[in-house]
């Protein structure tokens, strides 16, 4: 996972807070959470061991921080909901639409994950909805500690909906709890019906599945209810919403799941 493709690397991590452009560079170490650095092989031999223990031992320390998250939004009456998908299913289009037109009731804020850049903290804040950016540099996920320093640059109201938009991939965000409320997982008819058999741990973490982009649905080959019941043999029971969120088509049964988050 991880440690294999190298992308844990948490002194790349940058957060800006773009409603004030305070940038939090390198890492904080003021909660002891250290991601392991992968130690130097001694013997070929023990490299397969060492990697796996250094795996077990990074997603350990990963859930316990994700505990923190946890108590440290049900303190603030706080829930977040974790959003996945591949790059450009439209998660980002989806919370644009949803901080627009959601009915009224909570304050709604985002923190944003992506390797690089600023684009989609910008296009939240033109929504008016506060949000923190989280580059990740060579990281392809948010985990725990990432999340918590995110919540301590937004600063976010009590009582508020929080939505985490992970870096666009459907491998490695599924590993890491953040201390979200529930995984909402967004495929888009581009992509393939394939994909939840393809990308069975996205799935079978899935707590909701959104196929969205609908409105192209007559130009490409998809089958929405082969996509709808792989879905559910990965996460038996999961809810699966068809939208577009161009249109709007369908986008008020996300509205109805949403208010009772
Ligand atoms: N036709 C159509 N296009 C959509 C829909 N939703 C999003 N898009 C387009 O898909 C593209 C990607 O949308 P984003 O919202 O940026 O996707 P994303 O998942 O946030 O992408 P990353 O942050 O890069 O992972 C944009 O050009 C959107 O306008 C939809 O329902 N229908
Ligand atoms: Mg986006």
């Amino acid at each position: 996972m991880c440690l294999t493709c190298g992308c844990s690397d948490a002194d790349s991590v940058r957060i800006t807070n773009v409603n004030h452009r305070t940038r939090d560079h390198g890492h904080d170490h003021s909660h002891g959470h250290d991601h392991g650095h992968a130690a130097g092989p001694a013997h070929a031999d023990d490299t397969a061991t060492r990697l796996v223990t250094i795996e077990q031992d990074l997603l350990a320390k990963n859930d316990d921080l994700a505990a923190y998250n946890r108590g440290w939004l049900a303190e603030r009456d706080m829930a977040a909901l974790n959003l996945m998908s591949s790059p450009g299913a439209g998660k980002t289009s989806l919370l644009e639409r949803t901080i627009r037109e959601a009915p009224a009731g909570r304050t709604l804020c985002v923190i944003e994950g992506d390797q690089e850049t600023l684009f989609d903290a910008d296009r939240i804040r033109a929504t008016g909805a506060p949000v923190v950016q989280i580059n990740t540099g060579a990281g392809c996920h948010l985990d725990a500690d990432m999340l918590h320093r995110g919540l301590v640059a937004l600063d976010p109201p009590e009582g508020s909906l929080l939505f985490v938009e992970n870096v666009g991939n459907l491998v490695c965000p599924a590993l890491f709890d953040l201390g979200e409320a529930a995984k909402v997982v967004i495929i888009s008819v581009t992509e393939g019906d394939d994909k939840p058999l393809k990308y069975p741990h996205m799935f079978a973490a899935a707590d909701l599945v959104i196929i969205n982009k609908m409105d192209l649905l007559p130009y490409v080959d998809f089958d929405v209810e082969r996509c709808a019941a792989d879905a559910r043999s990965l996460r038996p029971g999961v809810t699966v919403l068809s939208l577009s969120v161009r249109t709007g088509e369908g986008i008020d049964a996300w509205f109805v799941w949403l208010d009772a988050v």
